[in-house]
């Protein structure tokens, strides 16, 4: 089972110089973090509008951050798992190369990858709504309430992206450049509904960028996949790996 697409995916990394790695919330599935859609997705039966977006915030911001605060207690003893170790990994073996996330969990950077472009900002960071001063906040439990900026007393808000938001200008200008000159695209785990971030992936294959997808389903992007390896990131990522080396 899925010996002639991971054959396939080494074969297209093997010679590769210039790889990104474009994951979302699959990738970290196998470490205990529930996805967003999907059974059993976060998501399920919330209004995301509600939650992830600044008019939910500040019709509600102790609900919102309430919201925010459960997935930090969740993700606080939560390791990375050997999907995330490959894709770390592969920063020793291409010469050109990122990770891309529309993940906030941190969990590439927990497994070494350096460098994690951010697309959607990270839950272990806040934003002071009255200065604007950003910071790193890892203490969990944190507070039932937003807490207040201990340089302004203004509330602040989880450093992440919301839905109506743009994307952090450097980040994008990041991804973008290196989604463009990539030789090969590893889609992993997302199922690309959310844009812009969702169009990196046709911007790689329009620029003749190889693209291989590692998702149990088939994303709305799976179209543009030269292979698709159906079944578990921390799995098959694994077998492409070992894959590399032998010719
Ligand atoms: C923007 C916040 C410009 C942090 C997130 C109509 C009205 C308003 C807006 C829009 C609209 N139509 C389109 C838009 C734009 C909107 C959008 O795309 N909406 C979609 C839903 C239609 N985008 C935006 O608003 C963006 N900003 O456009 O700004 C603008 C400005 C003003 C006005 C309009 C536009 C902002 C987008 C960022 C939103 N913030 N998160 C947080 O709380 O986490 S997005 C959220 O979805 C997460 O960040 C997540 O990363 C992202 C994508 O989800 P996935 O990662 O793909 O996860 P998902 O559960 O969906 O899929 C998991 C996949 O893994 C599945 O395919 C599954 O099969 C697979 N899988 C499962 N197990 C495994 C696995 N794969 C591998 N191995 C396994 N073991
Ligand atoms: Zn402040």
């Amino acid at each position: 089972m899925h010996e002639q697409e991971v054959a396939r995916a080494a074969e297209l990394l093997r010679s590769a110089e210039r790889v990104v790695a474009f994951t979302g919330a699959g990738v970290s599935a196998e470490s205990g973090v529930p996805t967003f859609r999907g059974a059993g997705g976060l998501w399920e039966g919330q209004a995301v509008e509600e939650l992830a977006s600044p008019r939910g915030f500040y019709a509600d911001p102790v609900k919102v951050w309430r919201f925010y605060e459960e997935r930090r207690r969740n993700l606080a003893g939560v390791r990375p798992n050997p999907a995330h170790h490959v894709l770390a990994g592969w920063q020793e073996r291409f010469p050109q190369y990122a990770v891309v996330t529309q993940n906030v969990d941190g969990l590439h950077q927990a497994a070494g990858a350096r460098g994690v472009l951010e697309l959607h900002g990270s839950i272990w960071r806040v934003r002071c709504l009255g200065c604007g001063r950003e910071r790193e906040e890892r203490t969990v439990p944190l507070s039932q309430v937003p807490p207040l900026c201990p340089e302004c007393g203004a509330m602040v808000r989880p450093a992440v992206v919301w839905f109506g938001e743009f994307l952090p200008e450097t980040v994008m200008a990041a991804a973008f450049a290196a989604i463009e000159r990539c030789q090969v695209l590893v889609v992993v785990g997302t199922s690309a509904v959310v844009y812009p971030a969702a169009g990196f992936v046709e911007i790689a294959a329009a620029a003749g960028a190889k693209v291989i997808e590692v998702n149990p389903e088939a994303s709305s992007m799976a179209h543009f996949a030269d292979v698709a390896l159906r079944g578990p990131a921390g799995q098959l990522l694994p077998l492409v790996d070992a894959r590399l080396e032998v010719a």
